[in-house]
């Protein structure tokens, strides 16, 4: 296993190479893409699939177009949840966002490129395969895993209820919906799709299931905290808009204690999941690093 940093380098020495070439009339489009992508980020989701992809014995450097992908998908989905149509953000990252930059069409279109690219170059790596049908397979459930936790079932569903909460009584099983798919599928697909691109077998498929949907579900709930507690210029966005839009999160439907102390029970399940693997120890203090995040 290599370190957080070195598996974010490699992805970072890829990342806007795999974007496509736009075109003369449309160079602003793939500008617009690269901003986004270049202004930086934790690069989590990425790293866990190269993680996993390791830590089940599978290939890094023939995983890393997936890992690309997902960080499109995920960049993607930070554009657009910045627009005035959904969350209304000038700040992302630390820097104006992607519309105050490029203007609102642009932004529309540059998540819709960063989606479909991310499609594209999942699709090519299982066309480039000389490999053997086992791993063909391998790459068609990498490839569906990640459409779908991204998709109307997954992701997209989440922010759908998420952007509909103000109008609704927030429950503790909506706030677990939202945690669950707005921002624990993104997490757990890259988790999944590295252990299936690695051959893994069930059980430890399971097993990693279960830490990357603790890690996603206490990713979230730790967000809702430091909308609350945490410091702007760290985090680079604005705070406080999920009391002042109403929203429903784990803290304002159970309070900032109950809070704490379930961020700090799903890190721990996490850390059980995996704790027999060889491996456990890299997943296990990235649990413990997001825990203590500050941004
Ligand atoms: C627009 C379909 C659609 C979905 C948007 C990701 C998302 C769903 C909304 C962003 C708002 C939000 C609070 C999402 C929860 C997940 C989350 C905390 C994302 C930020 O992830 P980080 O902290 O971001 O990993 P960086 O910038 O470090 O990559």
């Amino acid at each position: 296993m290599r370190s957080f940093d070195e598996y974010k380098e490699l992805v970072e020495s890829k990342l806007t190479s795999y974007l496509p070439e736009c075109g003369e009339y449309a160079s602003l489009l793939r500008d617009s893409m690269a901003y986004s992508l270049d202004v930086g980020g934790k690069r989590l989701r990425p790293v866990l699939l190269l993680a996993a992809c390791d830590a089940a014995g599978g290939n890094v450097e023939n995983a890393l177009p997936y890992a690309c992908a997902i960080e499109f998908i995920h960049t993607y989905s930070l554009i657009h949840d910045d627009l005035p149509a959904m969350d209304d953000d000038d700040m992302r990252r630390g820097k104006p966002s992607n519309h105050r930059v490029y203007g609102e069409a642009m932004a529309i279109l540059a998540g819709d490129g960063l989606l479909n690219s991310a499609a594209e170059l999942i699709s090519e790596q299982a066309l480039a395969l000389e490999g053997d049908a086992d791993s063909l397979f391998a790459h068609a459930r990498a490839a569906h895993e990640i459409m779908k936790r991204a998709g109307a079932s997954g992701m997209i569903a989440g922010q759908t209820a998420d952007v509909t909460s103000e109008d609704k009584e927030a429950t503790a099983d909506l706030v677990r919906f939202i945690e669950n798919h707005k921002t624990a599928d993104l997490i757990t697909a890259p988790v999944r799709a590295g252990m299936m691109l690695a051959k893994a077998d069930a059980a430890m498929l399971e097993d990693f299931t279960t830490y990357a949907n603790r890690l996603g579900v206490a990713f979230q709930i730790l967000d809702d905290i430091l909308d609350v507690e945490g410091d702007d210029k760290l985090l680079g966005k604005t705070l406080g808009k999920d009391a002042d839009q109403g929203k429903c999160s784990y803290v304002n439907v159970h309070g900032m204690e109950a809070a704490k102390s379930e961020l700090h029970r799903l890190t721990d399940e996490a850390k059980t999941a995996i704790s027999k693997y060889e491996n456990s120890k890299f997943f296990a203090e990235l649990a413990e690093s997001l825990e203590r995040r500050d941004h």
